[in-house]
C-alpha cells in the first residue's frame, strides 16, 4: 500500500516511507517480532580499521598504556574483564559522521520517536578470558518492571572485531522486549558455567551493526578466545528520560558549527529538551519541545 500524508500517524509517515524506499522494511519488522536487528556491512572494513584505531587512541589519550589488540596487555578496567570506554562522542568527528549515518538513525527515530536523545557513546573492551555478561534489558536506568512497551531506550552497536559464540558474542533473549519486565537474578545468569539457555549469540563479522529495543534482554557470552573483543555502542533515550552522559552540556562549539542546520543532530543532543527549566528558557519552550508526549513516533 501507499504510505499517505495522513494526521493521525502524521510522526511515522516519513520515517516509514524512507525505510521502505532504501529497503529496510523487514528491520522494521524484526524489531517489533523479536526486539532486535541486524544491519549487515554496516561499516567498511577500512572504516572497521579507523575506528578500532581511535578507540585505542582514545584509551592511550585519557592515560592508559596503549592496549595491544592480540595480547590485550595495558587493558584494565570496569567489570572484570571488559573496560568501558565511555564519553566517546566528541573524541573525535567520526563518532559524530556515525551517529548520523540516515539509515539506522531512521530505524532509531522509528522505535524511538522524533525527540530521541542521545543518552551515551560507549566501547566495551573485552579481553581473552572475560566472563560472560549478566541479561539485562536497557531501560534499566531507574525504570522499573513492568517496562513500557514502546522503546525508551534503543542500543545500536557496532561489531568491530568477529562476534562469535566462544568469542564472547553479545547474547540476545529473541522477544524478550515484549515481557515488559527485567530478568531476575537467576534468569540473567551468563556465568561461564551457567549461561542462560534462552540467550543466543549474535555471530556477526566486524563491520556488522546490531539495534535493540530497550526492553530486550541482552549480555555477553564468555569469551573463551584470545585477544580483543572490541566495538562501539550509541545508546538512545526518550526525551523524559535523563541521558547516562552530559551530552547536553558539553557539545563543543565546533560539533555545533559541523552540523549547523541538523535539526536531527540538534535533537539527539537534546537541544529541544526545556526540563530543568528556568523563567527565561521556560518562556522559550515550544511546541516542539513539548511534542514528544504525543505519539509513539513523536
Ligand atoms: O558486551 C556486549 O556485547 C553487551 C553489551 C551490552 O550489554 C550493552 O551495550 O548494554
Amino acid at each position: 500500500m501507499d504510505i499517505g500524508d495522513w494526521e493521525s500517524s502524521k510522526f511515522l509517515n516519513d520515517t516509514y516511507r524512507y525505510l521502505r524506499s532504501i529497503g529496510w522494511e523487514a528491520k522494521v519488522a524484526e524489531l517489533e517480532a523479536f526486539g532486535f536487528t541486524i544491519i549487515e556491512n554496516a561499516l567498511a572494513p577500512a572504516e572497521v580499521e579507523r575506528v578500532r584505531r581511535t578507540l585505542l587512541d582514545v584509551s592511550e589519550r585519557r592515560g592508559n598504556p596503549r592496549i595491544d589488540p592480540e595480547t590485550v596487555a595495558g587493558l584494565t578496567g570496569f567489570l572484570p574483564g571488559t573496560p568501558l570506554l565511555t564519553n566517546l562522542l566528541f573524541e573525535d568527528p567520526l563518532f559524530e559522521d556515525l551517529l548520523l549515518r540516515p539509515e539506522p538513525m531512521a530505524l532509531v527515530r522509528y522505535l524511538m520517536g522524533q525527540s530521541v536523545k542521545l543518552t551515551s557513546v560507549t566501547s566495551n573492551l573485552k579481553a581473552g578470558d572475560a566472563d560472560g555478561l549478566f541479561l539485562h534489558a536497557d531501560a534499566g536506568n531507574g525504570f522499573t518492571s513492568p517496562l513500557p512497551p514502546y522503546a525508551a531506550f534503543c542500543n545500536l552497536t557496532y561489531a568491530l572485531t568477529d562476534y562469535s559464540r566462544e568469542g564472547g558474542a553479545l547474547a540476545i533473549v529473541p522477544g524478550s522486549h515484549r515481557w515488559c519486565r527485567h530478568p531476575s537474578d537467576q534468569e540473567s545468569s551468563m556465568h561461564r558455567d551457567a549461561e542462560s539457555p534462552l540467550a543466543v549469540p549474535i555471530e556477526v563479522p566486524a563491520g556488522t551493526a546490531i539495534l535493540w529495543h530497550g526492553n530486550t534482554w541482552h549480555g555477553a557470552f564468555p569469551r573463551r578466545t584470545k585477544g580483543l573483543r572490541m566495538n562501539l555502542i550509541y545508546a538512545f533515550c526518550r526525551q523524559f528520560v535523563e541521558t547516562q552522559e552530559n551530552i547536553k552540556g558539553r557539545v563543543p562549539d565546533a560539533a555545533w558549527e559541523r552540523h549547523r542546520g541538523d535539526e536531527i543532530f540538534a535533537g539527539l543532543m537534546n537541544a529541544h529538551g526545556y526540563h530543568g527549566w528556568d523563567d527565561e528558557s521556560f518562556a522559550k519552550a515550544s511546541d516542539r519541545s513539548r511534542q514528544a508526549g504525543l505519539d509513539w513516533h513523536a
